[in-house]
């Protein structure tokens, strides 16, 4: 039987995910849609050919008898709730990241989680399903580069919207980072730097951008990520390994080499949703699976805390300007 799921938000991403979960993925149906712009949740349901109730609120869709499973993927300040009331109904939850919009919310719902006694929390961390990702981890858990000593990383983004804030560049964007580079060294963070450099011409008046993140690791690993989100030329994600023995690179998405008119080139992406759109596809599936077979996985709602608290000491660090120290607390083995 397939997963009867329903999706709170329907702006870009939700109804990307919406497509991918009733078009693409196996064994899942999107049954119910709600947007706090009911048109937006109608359109939706129309363009995807989909009988789904539209519903009159993310309460009224989490307890609906027919909804199985649920989609938060509305703006960020509302997942905690959502995900809070998912959790009391007794009924998996996929949130797009962030969890919530601080670590306290996080934490709220790490406790209600553990409370309820099994897991029912994904978070929409994708990049640990990118197979890029994948493969870069998978050299450095074989040993070929020895233990990791460096990461030097990039996210930029070719243009940003005109609310987008200074810090957004870390809860909204950096927040990948923050996931991934744990995951991908085992590994978790003890202090962070922001450093302004120049300022681009092309970023509106709220925002200063680029970004340089410093991050030291409880291992002592450091962690350069430049974060430069009107970088105008594509959307390119960088990240190189530096181990004792040898060095690794996250290979580019692939794309056709070109040799043309005495230039040798190669497309650069400029979406993220084309970008990671295998990673999309896989963690979803991953999502459905397991909640069909009763094993949620995959990031965790502790994943989500321990990216927010970060996320908090670098909001920190871009207002002092000093070195800020990390306070993430022993995870519980229920996440173990
Ligand atoms: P968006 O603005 O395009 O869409 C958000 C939608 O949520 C809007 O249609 C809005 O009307 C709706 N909404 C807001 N509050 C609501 C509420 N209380 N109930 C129901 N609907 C509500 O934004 P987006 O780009 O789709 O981002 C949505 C979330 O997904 C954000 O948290 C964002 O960070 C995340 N996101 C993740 C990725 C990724 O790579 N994993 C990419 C883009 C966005
Ligand atoms: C967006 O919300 C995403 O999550 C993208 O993956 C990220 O690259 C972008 O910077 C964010 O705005």
């Amino acid at each position: 039987m397939s997963l009867k799921l329903g999706v709170i938000g329907t702006g870009a991403i939700g109804q990307d995910h919406a497509r991918r979960c009733s078009q693409t993925l196996l064994n899942s149906q999107v049954v119910a849609l709600i947007d706090i712009n009911p048109a937006s949740a109608t359109n939706v349901a129309r363009q995807l050919g989909l009988q789904a109730e539209i519903h009159a609120d993310g309460h009224a869709l989490i307890a609906a008898a027919d909804v199985d499973a649920v989609l938060v993927t509305c703006w960020g300040p509302s997942h905690e709730e959502f995900v809070l009331a998912a959790i009391a109904a007794g009924k998996p939850v996929f949130c797009e990241k962030p969890l919530a919009v601080t670590a306290e919310g996080c934490r709220r719902i790490v406790e209600a989680e553990i409370a309820h006694g099994k897991r029912l929390v994904q978070v929409g961390f994708m990049r640990p399903y990118d197979q890029g990702y994948r493969a870069l981890k998978a050299v450095i858990d074989s040993g070929r580069i020895g233990e990791p000593l460096m990461l030097h990383c990039a996210h930029r983004n070719p243009t940003v919207g005109s609310n987008y804030s200074t810090d957004m560049a870390i809860t909204d964007t950096l927040i990948h980072e923050l996931d991934v580079l744990r995951w991908l060294i085992g590994d978790d963070y003890r202090s962070v730097q922001v450093i302004f450099p120049r300022r681009t011409s092309r970023a509106s008046e709220q925002l200063r951008d680029p970004q340089i993140v410093l991050l030291e690791t409880v291992k002592g690993v450091r962690i350069d990520v430049e974060i430069f989100v009107n970088c105008q030329y594509g959307y390119d994600i960088q990240c190189e390994v530096v181990g004792e023995t040898g060095i690794a690179r996250l290979p580019e998405p692939s794309q056709v080499q070109l040799r043309s008119q005495a230039s040798l080139s190669t497309q650069i992406l400029t979406d993220w949703k084309d970008r990671f759109i295998g990673a999309y596809d896989v963690e979803l599936q991953a999502f459905i699976d397991g909640v069909r077979t009763g094993k949620v996985g995959g990031p965790s709602a502790w994943d989500g805390y321990a990216a927010a608290v970060a996320a908090d000491a670098c909001i920190a660090a871009q207002r002092s300007g000093a070195i800020e120290v990390l306070d993430l607390p022993p995870r519980p083995a229920f996440y173990d």
